[in-house]
């Protein structure tokens, strides 16, 4: 008889992955809750009071049973670093993965909940060459090889300057060799984000990043329909 123990998910397998990269850089893992408060998922980062995430259209909002305190499905695990940042000292490196939600329709590419992971580095004097450099070194491992990396300007709210990263990999004969891909958003944290964390910015400065990890599984394994990774059929499951 065929004995079958199971394994961890594609998506489980790929955060410990990430994790164990970050780990040999001095980054640390960290969690929060999937229930949010308006105030860590928008005020603490610089979201203006009238910003288009904070539609109905976008963001899942309840009240707390029990407080009535305006609540929101975290639509980014940014509020986990907020956190940690005002309950530890700099320096601060931090590797957050988790479930984050939005309220729109579902396709093949797009799902209501799917899974980010977000970098924090904040110490005295980090630029924008730190940055590059991690995503490089990240990238260089998760796909074992020579990782070109570039930015684009773009703007989130947290971050002053931000920008979209693209990765072109070389001297291989994967399907996503030499062209640019464009594979996250990062930029260097804003100073209203460090104050409201209780970080002063005069003092230290930090990077950020962000990504979606289902975006990443369909890159390194060429999955056609993101909605299967989270359709527990085992058809799909057990090809990892
Ligand atoms: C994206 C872009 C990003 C961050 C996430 C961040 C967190 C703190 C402060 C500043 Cl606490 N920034 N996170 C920064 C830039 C981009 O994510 O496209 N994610 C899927």
């Amino acid at each position: 008889m065929i004995k079958q123990i199971g394994h961890k998910h594609p998506l489980s397998q790929m955060i410990a992955e990430i994790n164990s990269i970050f780990s040999e850089i001095g980054f640390v893992f960290a969690e929060g809750p999937e229930a949010e408060t308006e105030h860590y998922n928008f005020d603490q980062l610089n979201f203006p009071p009238d910003h288009p995430a904070r539609d109905m259209q976008d963001t899942f909002f309840f009240k707390a049973a029990d407080t009535k305190e305006p609540m929101v499905l975290r639509t980014h695990t940014s509020p986990v670093q907020s956190r940690y940042l005002e309950t530890h000292e700099p320096p601060v490196r931090v590797i957050v993965p988790g479930k984050v939600f939005r309220n729109e329709a579902t396709d093949a590419t797009h799902e209501a909940q799917f899974f980010q992971l977000e970098g924090l580095y904040v110490d005295e004097s980090v630029h924008l060459g730190h940055l590059k450099g991690t995503i490089e070194y990240f990238f260089s491992k998760f796909f074992s090889g020579n990782v070109e990396v570039r930015f684009r300007p773009s703007f989130f709210p947290f971050v002053e300057p931000g920008v979209e990263v693209d990765m072109m990999l070389k001297d291989s004969d994967s399907k996503l060799a030499n062209k640019w891909i464009e594979v996250m958003g990062a930029g260097m944290v804003h100073p209203n984000v460090l104050s409201a964390a209780g970080v002063d910015p005069t003092k230290y400065s930090g990077f950020a990043f962000g990504m979606g990890i289902d975006r990443l599984a369909v890159m390194k394994y060429g999955i056609s329909d993101i909605r299967d990774m989270y359709s527990g059929d085992l058809r799909f499951v057990n090809q990892f």
